[in-house]
């Protein structure tokens, strides 16, 4: 389905009044207070996410699945639906694979197809932690860090050929996550392990073109429940300075144990110039894959002070890629992946009303009541008028969840693809 842009503005002029008034009481007082609007709305129109091909259906976990009708059954399928969420938020303007999840068939239509959309491809992602049905070694016992060089081996050259699928889409980046480790005290020898995972990275970095960047995602358990092989972002940042300068560190935000400060670990990245890439979601427990913002997001607030910090003072930082990795068990998919969408966009603008200058001074006198004044008058501001004037700029939705049920969208993909289209992915 693709929006109608009539249709949309007639949408729009009905919340126009309202959103000109918010705007224009936002934006004076921002004046106000020496913040100006156009360079923070630039920002927010160059803030580009990127939607993973594995969460435009419904999720399950392993207690079930509940589907979602009218799911994309195809990659061009797919593609149109993140061609929907950028034509609402105009914040969507990228699709990251998952192979063999999404391998292309037509190489030309589907570029043709995403460039229709406005979207290019970031980063595509590898799996090593399924087995393929053709294939001859099995990943039960570890890929990369498998004991068994003909399981190495056979993973190497899987991510080598993810590699090549990426350059015929104009992809620039390869992200690999392994489920590798253990589940059992004494089950695997953990130097062993990493030796033969660092060995295995380094061949996959030697066939990395030159404008390539390879992240290396950690997580510290599930499915392996005793010990992960790339466990945390000190393992994956390692791994990423034995590799060479074009490997970095990529933090999922659900990938880290209950109150781990994850705004500490970006900025030591950034400054390291090792931080690559994130993957946003929310989680209360464990890796939940929640909608962005939905469990903490003053906790999302503080690592978007942190990127900022980092965008402004660390030059050895490449601009991060920014990517959602969430999972969808009882809400709409598109619905939630545009929740995602606003919250992200949300934390951003707030941390770019931080007023960094003020608040190192106060950091420099000690003054740490002022200091968390500072950040937290950012954090109260309501910046939702912002991210709707940056939308209808670039021709977006004032309200994407608004125009999204008033399009009747879901409908039209249960008409359009049938109840029982079911898309592949988590
Ligand atoms: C692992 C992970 C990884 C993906 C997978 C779909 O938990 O975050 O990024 O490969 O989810
Ligand atoms: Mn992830």
């Amino acid at each position: 389905m693709r929006i109608d842009k009539g249709q949309l503005n007639e949408i729009n002029q009905k919340d126009m009044a309202e959103h000109t008034a918010r705007f224009d009481f936002l934006s004076n007082g921002l004046m106000k207070k020496g913040h100006g609007v156009e360079p923070i709305l630039d920002k927010l129109s160059n803030f580009q996410v990127a939607i993973p091909s594995w969460a435009l259906g419904a999720g399950g976990t392993r207690f079930g699945r509940f589907g979602f009708q009218g799911e994309p059954s195809s990659l061009e399928q797919k593609i149109d639906d993140v061609g929907m969420l950028h034509a609402l938020t105009q914040t969507a303007g990228a699709i990251s694979l998952h192979i063999p999840w999404d391998v292309p068939k037509d190489y030309e239509g589907i570029k043709g197809l995403a460039a229709s959309h406005n979207l290019v491809f970031d980063a595509v992602n590898s799996n090593t932690f399924q087995d393929q049905g053709n294939a001859k070694e099995s990943y039960r016992f570890g890929s990369l860090s498998n004991m068994g060089k003909a399981v190495r081996e056979q993973a190497i050259e899987h991510n080598i050929n993810v590699i090549k699928i990426g350059e015929k889409l104009g992809s620039k980046s390869l992200t690999v996550w392994l489920a590798d480790g253990a589940s059992f005290p004494g089950q695997t020898n953990f130097q062993t392990a990493l030796r033969n995972t660092q060995d295995s990275l380094k061949d996959i970095y030697r066939a990395l073109p030159d404008e390539w960047k390879l992240f290396i995602e950690y997580k510290p358990y599930e499915p392996n429940f005793y010990s992960t092989v790339i466990q945390d972002w000190g393992t994956s940042l390692m791994l990423a300075n034995e590799c060479g300068e074009k490997a970095y560190t990529l933090v999922d935000l659900g990938h880290h144990l209950p109150n781990t400060n994850i705004e500490q670990i970006v900025s030591t990245l950034m400054l390291k110039g090792k931080l690559g890439g994130f993957h946003f979601n929310d989680s209360k427990y464990g890796d939940d894959d929640l909608t962005v913002g939905s469990v903490r997001p003053y906790s999302l607030f503080l690592i978007f002070n942190a990127l900022v910090y980092g965008m402004e003072n660390n030059p050895q930082n490449p601009y991060p890629a920014w990517m959602i990795d969430a999972s969808h068990n009882i809400k709409d998919p598109l619905e939630d992946l545009i929740q995602s969408l606003e919250a992200i966009q949300e934390a951003y603008a707030k941390a770019l009303l931080v007023d960094q200058r003020l608040l190192t001074e106060a950091q420099q006198d000690h003054d740490v009541a002022k200091c968390q004044e500072i950040l937290q008058d950012a954090y109260r501001t309501d910046v939702r008028p912002l991210l709707e004037k940056a939308r209808l700029d670039r021709g977006g939705a004032v309200d994407p969840i608004n125009a999204y049920r008033s399009l009747k969208v879901r409908e039209n993909l249960i008409r359009e693809r049938g109840a029982d289209s079911v898309a592949s992915g988590l």
